[in-house]
């Protein structure tokens, strides 16, 4: 080829690429799932989120400013910091750390998007409409008002605190946690199987290590938290007495599981911030990071260590002096790979030539302000001093150093480096070291008085302190404080949002960096990556010969959208060697709607509204289904496709190969960690009761039980009989036992319902009884979408839709079932055995 016929056919590429690619016009504009499109929604919805909190903050401080204030009543004042925690929490600090992800993960993969771009886009839907539902309540004034980690008593006690305020927080944030979980399912599987070519795990960018860690702590911190909402509610809808001592329920319980969630959701809002740091450092140092495999282990034993940790925010509730002395020490434990990481920034910029950019002013203030932290932390880490301090200022002090120096500060630095990326304009160098100055300023004021304070005697979450007190000056400094803080905020706003139509386009790779995402053109293409490059090195813009004009002339695979299709690559796990072309699905109003009915459904149940709720499951799961039917397990028109540079690719592949395998295999372990946080919630009863069962109460017999068990694993035979079945063509075989596994998965839950039932077990008397009927529950409910699966399966085949060698369905079912059946054992085992085995009757 002449150089002017490769330049024809790289234009008629392109033009390909862009068609495939592009965002859908006027109001079809919100079917999009591009990564690139749902990324900047789910961070601007959760920044605005974070500045709806923030003001709230305000409010709190106005509130304080002075003694004997009456800006807020006390019940108001009680929603608004509860809100202000809440909102902070699990509407900002998470959901943006999975924002950003979203945007940048991709290109810093070379992948042209996420494996599941429509399941983001479900994410993003139930995060906008679970976030207005609980921000919302407050102008209702029926928001929840008992603290960010609502304690019972006090929240299951309708005379303590009225109203739906406490369930508007259980119901609204566990519709938002499974919008996490299912953004940290398609964040893992992106980082594992949508690598490029070469890009072993020892050469993956260090933020993709921490949204590895991050997303896998989400996956076994946010099911303890659900299971406890499970409990929860049931204890206020049905009066099951999980958490009341009268019936042998304990509050206790509660805390341990919130706390399980608790402490490691510190980590995961703060590694993800860590993570920016790791892309940022490198960059204005201009070296490679030192100590690569240092960080990562670092990481992974912060992720690691951060569950072991829990009961330090319980040192003040009586616990066991071995406890006590167990969980300090962890405590402190953890201070050292968090020290390793920090120190490893410092190390870089210490070798490196550093050039002073806005990004480094905030990663400097963030450094300085985290450690004070850390420091703080180290002291309330062990239990004397936190008996002193719990619940005083003090604490609030720590936990502002740590949250807004170890995660507000390096987002900041994060929005200032990445802005371009996302917008193709640099954003201003003077107003950015007037909102650094005036937030570093601004925050010290405000919250450095606060350790004072706290010390002496304020406590948390009061609304006002009488002037006696002599704390009038000091909250002063810090209200004033506060709204210094908030102008720099503010300023950050103003410059990202102010029209910036004359100003030209920031140059490619502004800062001079060596990692994949800054290849990207500016202004930025929806494809993603003009063609999926072959990674040598860690930092191959830096480091790679010819890399930027190789790529640009798509001299590297999958350089053209032959088909007018989707396409990204699917990588080896380890390796990243090239395994399959996958076909993403594109622009959707699918995810919209099922995102919707699943809101319904939590927000109709809140108000008891049942019969409502039941048609809103109704239409979630028929939506679901639509979903998946339409929009997944495509059958490609050939087998395989020619990727460029020789190399042939499948367009199909099941079982671990595939991704879907893998979303199913995480789904599953992060379905498991719910599971057996309710087990636990057994055993904990089981180790603070004498006798459990209690005397006179029956369990669920053996009979039944045993029942189930044998049912269960026959349908668990099925399921596993099908595979072997339609892979040897005897479709007929194959679809019986996908309608008799179905039929058999429905008996058993059946039967393991009816167990405790026969016996008479009455859920609202004592804890025992609520306890085995919610694991009796939770396993049928299991069995019931295993049939599904198995019906699924059973149209799907006589559609013609799954084939002998189309058998990804079949292949997650029998993933599915094998959880499935582990659990019914457990479940059996604990309900039915366990109380033989101890002696109960
Ligand atoms: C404008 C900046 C902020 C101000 C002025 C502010 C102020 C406050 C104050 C005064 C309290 C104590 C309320 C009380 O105990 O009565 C508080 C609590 C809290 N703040 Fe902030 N804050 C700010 C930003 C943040 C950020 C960025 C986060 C997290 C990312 C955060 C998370 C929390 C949490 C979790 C609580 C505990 C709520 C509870 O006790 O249930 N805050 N904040
Ligand atoms: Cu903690």
């Amino acid at each position: 080829m002449t150089d002017a016929e490769e330049t024809l056919v790289q234009k008629a590429q392109e033009e390909r690429l862009e068609a495939v690619w592009a965002s859908p016009k006027g109001w079809r504009y919100w079917s999009d799932v591009n990564n690139t499109s749902i990324g900047i929604w789910y961070t601007a919805t959760s920044f605005a989120f974070m500045l709806f909190a923030g003001v709230l903050g305000l409010m709190i401080r106005v509130q304080l400013a002075v003694p004997d204030n009456d800006f807020l009543t006390a019940n108001f004042y009680n929603q608004v910091y509860t809100l202000h925690g809440t909102a902070m929490m699990f509407l900002f600090a998470v959901p943006v750390f999975e924002a950003v992800a979203i945007i940048i993960l991709p290109q810093m993969l070379g992948a042209r998007d996420l494996p599941f771009p429509r399941l983001s886009a479900f994410g993003y839907w139930c995060f906008l409409i679970g976030g207005i539902f609980v921000c919302g309540s407050l102008f209702f004034n029926a928001a929840p008002n008992s603290g960010w980690f609502m304690y019972p008593p006090l929240t299951t006690e309708e005379r303590f605190t009225p109203g739906y305020g406490a369930d508007i927080w259980l119901l609204g944030l566990s519709f938002i946690e499974v919008a996490s979980i299912a953004a940290a399912v398609e964040l893992i599987v992106g980082t594992l199987k949508c690598r490029p070519p070469g890009m072993r795990l020892n050469l993956m960018p260090l933020y993709a290590w921490y949204v590895l860690v991050v997303a896998t702590m989400i996956l076994f911190a946010f099911p303890p938290l659900i299971a406890g909402d499970i409990l929860f509610e049931l204890e206020r809808l049905f009066d099951w007495p999980f958490f009341d001592p009268t019936r042998g329920g304990d509050p206790m319980l509660w805390q341990h599981l919130f706390w399980i969630f608790g402490h490691p959701e510190v980590y995961i809002v703060f590694l993800p911030a860590i993570a920016l740091l790791a892309m940022i450092v490198p960059t204005f140092a201009q070296r490679s990071l030192l100590g690569y495999s240092w960080i990562v282990l670092a990481a992974v034993g912060t992720g690691f260590l951060s569950f072991g940790l829990w009961a330090h925010h319980m040192f003040s509730t009586g616990l066991p002096a071995i406890s006590l002395g167990f969980f300090s020490a962890a405590s402190e434990a953890v201070a050292i790979p968090t020290g390793v990481q920090i120190f490893v920034f410092l190390a870089t910029l210490m070798t490196g030539r550093v050039i002073y950019s806005i990004p480094m002013l905030f990663v400097s203030g963030a450094l300085a302000i985290f450690v004070l932290g850390g420091l703080t932390g180290v002291m309330v880490a062990m239990a004397p001093f936190d008996w002193q301090a719990h619940d005083t200022y003090f604490v609030v002090a720590h936990l502002h150093y740590v949250l807004i120096g170890g995660m507000l500060f390096p987002l900041v630095a994060g929005a200032y480096y990445y802005f371009p990326l996302a917008f193709a304009r640099q954003l201003s160098a003077r107003l950015g070291r007037w909102a650094f100055w005036l937030m570093f300023v601004g925050f010290n004021t405000a919250f450095l008085p606060m350790h004072w304070s706290g010390l002496v005697g304020m406590p948390r979450r009061v609304w006002t302190y009488p002037e006696a007190l002599g704390l009038g000056t000091a909250n002063m400094i810090s209200s004033v404080g506060a709204f210094i803080f908030a102008t720099g905020f503010l300023v950050v706003v103003f410059d990202v949002l102010r029209p910036r139509g004359r100003q030209p386009y920031a140059e490619r790779n502004p800062w001079n960096a060596g990692t994949l995402e800054w290849l990207a053109e500016m202004p930025g293409k929806t494809w993603g990556v003009r063609s999926v490059p072959i990674i040598t090195s860690r930092y191959p813009i830096w480091e790679q010969k010819n890399f930027i004009a190789d790529y640009d002339a798509g001299r590297f695979y999958m350089p053209d959208a032959e088909e007018m299709k989707r396409e990204t690559m699917v990588t080896g796990v380890l390796d990243a060697e090239p395994i399959q072309v996958l076909r993403v699905p594109g622009p959707s109003f699918m995810p919209m709607i099922a995102a919707v009915v699943t809101g319904a459904m939590f927000i109709l149940a809140t108000f008891h509204y049942w019969m409502a709720t039941l048609v809103a499951l109704g239409l979630t799961i028929a939506s679901i289904l639509v979903w998946l039917w339409r929009g997944t397990s495509f059958i490609p028109e050939k087998p395989r496709k020619d990727v460029g540079l020789g190399l042939v690719l499948p367009l199909y592949t099941s079982g671990p190969a595939s991704v879907s395998w893998w979303a199913m295999f995480i789904t599953m372990t992060g379905d498991a960690t719910a599971f057996f946080s309710l087990v636990f919630g057994y055993f904990f009863f089981f180790t603070i009761h004498g006798d459990f069962p209690p005397p006179g109460v029956d369990g669920p017999g053996l009979f039944w039980p045993g029942v189930s068990v044998v049912l269960f694993a026959l349908a668990w035979a099925a399921a596993r009989l099908i595979q072997s079945l339609n892979s040897a063509g005897r479709l007929g075989a194959a679809r019986a036992c996908m309608g008799l596994g179905g039929v058999l998965a429905l008996g058993a839950g059946g039967a393991l319902l009816w167990g405790p039932h026969a016996t008479g077990l009455e859920p609202t008397v004592h804890v025992y009884p609520a306890i085995v009927w919610t694991l009796c529950i939770w396993t049928a409910l299991h069995a019931a979408v295993g049939a599904l699966m198995l019906f699924y399966c059973l149209a799907r085949s006589l559609c013609g839709l799954l084939t002998p060698t189309h058998d990804i369905d079949i292949r997650n079912v029998a993933l599915y079932w094998h959880f499935m059946a582990v659990m019914a054992l457990v479940t059996v085992a604990t309900v039915a055995l366990f109380p033989l085995a101890s002696g109960g009757s």
